[in-house]
């Protein structure tokens, strides 16, 4: 890694590959060499955030608290990868600006697949469930998704491979000189 570090911070729907592409990237990462941390629900909102549920004042807490962790990892050089919904514009902007103010580069990455194609894939079943009622709340049916604007990139998983998908990546580290 040439600076400090960075955050890459993934946003989207529940099984639109946030997660899988974080895992991926982050296996890549391990073959240059390049230092990176993970941040996602099964380490964050089973600890640090287990308090928190999915209402949306606890959603803003959930988010502003990784942020403070992915700004303290970043800063010790480290390329941190999170993958959280992350569903509101104002909590991710606050996110980016925790970072930037710190000198730490912050890249959203908009990993968007349509509701229907999420709904088709639904691995744990949570889509069915909210439909039904079981779940409330639940982002895409009950609760707000809303769309980064102006994200760094835009990468769209029911249009691209996991592979082609993480050359847009790293061909954005790459360029920017980030590794
Ligand atoms: C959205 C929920 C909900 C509700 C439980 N809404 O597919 P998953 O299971 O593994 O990912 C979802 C995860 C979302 O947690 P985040 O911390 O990423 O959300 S946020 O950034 O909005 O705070 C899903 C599961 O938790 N889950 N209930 N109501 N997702």
């Amino acid at each position: 890694l040439k600076q400090k570090g960075l955050t890459i911070w993934f946003t989207g729907l529940s099984a639109s590959g946030k997660s899988t592409l974080a895992s991926a990237l982050e296996q890549h990462l391990l073959h240059l060499g390049v230092a990176s941390y993970r941040l996602d629900g099964d380490n964050i909102r089973f600890g640090l955030n287990k308090d928190l549920g999915f209402g949306p004042k606890d959603r803003t807490e959930n988010i502003r608290r990784i942020a403070e962790v992915a700004k303290l990892f970043a800063d010790s050089t480290t390329i941190v990868l999170t993958s959280f919904i992350s569903p509101y514009r104002s909590d991710r902007d606050d996110a980016r600006k925790l970072h930037e103010d710190n000198g730490i580069p912050f890249i959203e990455v908009f990993v968007d697949a349509p509701l229907e194609v999420v709904e088709q894939r639904d691995p744990k079943g949570l889509y069915k469930k909210a439909k039904i009622g079981e779940i409330k709340e639940f982002t895409g049916v009950s609760a707000p998704y809303e769309q980064p604007s102006s994200p760094e990139l835009h990468i769209k998983t029911d249009k691209s491979s996991i592979e082609e998908s993480i050359k847009i990546l790293v061909n954005y580290l790459k360029e920017k000189n980030y590794i």
